[in-house]
């Protein structure tokens, strides 16, 4: 029999979920659920919080070390990068707004949000009360809270991973500052290390469906205690939640590509839409830019009228560094999880937010679920309860199919803007990139 897809098994993971949940607190059975269900959603949890440092460790130093050598090699390198951090900004922001227009979170009664401090964030209080104590000692706190005095240490507190990621950078960047042929070796290091860590990722995401049952199962019967129907309730939420995602991804693909390619690249939107169609599908289907990477480079190359060597520098660093659609869920997801907890975040902190999703998203790897494993790092940053992802899990897999097609549409529109811009590099350019790359 023909293995099914991983999403299949997650979304049967998650229905299966919800009625066992609903049947099993119904029969008053929550206790049971308690013992022998909700450890496995714990260990889900765990498996994605241990994979969190060194996924964003290796892949941003890799992610640095490729993308500095373009940078340094030719004047359209600083312009792709720059073009991709404006449009990873860009998408957070507009997460950011939907969410504060929407607040999807805010659904709940006063009780079940009691609940939910009580069920799910027990330290909440506690990592809260540290970070607006920080926020309240000045306004040079976030820079000075972003150098490690020891990246043992922030590599060990999960909630120091703008730490790691500043370690990564400065760490990437001397790689690239130093004689190659000495570094050579510790870069195919690191390359090594960033292929076993995406396989722990994918051995992880094995386990997706079984958690994400777990997860569910727990949080209905968690919530419907003897109501079932406040689980209801949370369904409505989750919905909520999912069409605010949603609606912010669609605003990036229909809207602002379109009116960057005809702004900047001066480019038929009706020609780049047609063109890059089968790429989003199988972005859709796969949830990993780095499998549609081929048919993104062919749709580009074949359709959009892009030159060989644009496409094949600018596209394979996007599927690396560029996750515009990732990093406006992970905005939207992080002050949803403080709007359920009734959490109200201040301006600082929601730029802090910012910043770590737009950092978080050029670490995060093109494969499935990478999203959610860098949510860790933008709600540890915040001091926001990280046991709120057992909330989002559940509608995940589909939000990553949804985000995985604005993260590809991304870097192809931004392919075709370069292109538009600078023309492509000649030969010898091509040719040197080739080597880095
Ligand atoms: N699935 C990732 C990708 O391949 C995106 C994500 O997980 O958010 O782009």
């Amino acid at each position: 029999m023909k293995k099914l897809a991983l999403h299949w098994k997650i979304i049967i993971g998650m229905v299966l979920g919800v009625v066992l949940g609903l049947i099993l607190s119904s029969a008053g059975l929550n206790q049971f659920t308690s013992d022998w269900i909700k450890p496995f959603g714990t260990i889900f949890i765990r498996l994605l919080k241990l994979i969190a440092v060194p996924l964003v460790l290796v892949s941003l130093i890799n992610g640095i070390t490729s993308m500095t050598d373009i940078s340094k090699l030719s004047k359209m390198g600083s312009r792709t990068i720059g073009i991709y951090i404006l449009t990873t900004f860009i998408a957070v922001s507009i997460g950011l707004v939907l969410v504060n227009i929407f607040k999807p979170g805010s659904g709940f009664s006063p009780e079940t949000r009691q609940m939910f401090a009580e069920k799910f964030g027990s330290d909440t209080a506690t990592r809260l009360a540290t970070a607006e104590s920080v926020s309240k000692q000045g306004p040079l706190q976030p820079l000075l809270d972003m150098i490690p005095s020891n990246i043992f240490e922030s590599a060990g507190d999960n909630g120091a991973m703008l730490q790691v990621i500043f370690f990564a950078i400065i760490f990437g960047i001397s790689m690239v500052m130093i004689d190659q042929k000495k570094v050579a070796p510790v870069k195919a290091f690191f390359q090594g290390v960033d292929a076993v860590i995406l396989q722990m990722v994918n051995l992880i995401m094995e386990f997706a469906p079984y958690g994400v049952f777990a997860l569910l199962a727990s949080l209905i019967a968690d919530f419907a205690g003897d109501d079932p129907a406040s689980a209801i309730d949370l369904l409505g939420v989750l919905a909520k939640y999912s069409l605010v995602v949603v609606l912010g991804l669609a605003i990036m693909a229909f809207g602002v590509y379109p009116l960057m390619l005809k702004l900047i690249g001066r480019y038929d939107v009706g020609k780049f839409l047609k063109g890059i169609f089968p790429a989003q599908m199988m972005a859709f289907s796969t949830s990993s830019s780095a499998a549609t990477l081929p048919v993104t480079m062919k749709q580009v190359e074949n359709e959009l009228g892009v030159h060989e060597d644009t496409a094949s520098f600018v596209l394979p660093m996007g599927a690396t560094i560029n996750m515009d659609g990732t990093s406006l869920y992970q905005g939207v997801a992080a002050v949803f999880i403080a709007q359920v907890y009734g959490i109200d975040l201040t301006i600082m902190q929601q730029l802090g937010i910012v910043m770590t999703a737009t950092l978080a998203s050029i670490g995060a790897a093109a494969v499935p679920g990478a999203g959610i494993v860098m949510l860790i790092i933008v709600l540890e940053q915040a001091g926001l309860p990280v046991e709120g992802i057992a909330l989002i899990m559940a509608p995940d897999r589909i939000l990553d199919m949804c985000r995985t097609v604005v993260n590809v549409t991304g870097d192809a529109s931004v392919c075709v803007m370069v292109e538009q811009m600078t023309g492509h590099p000649n030969e010898e350019q091509a040719a040197t990139i080739a080597q880095k790359v």
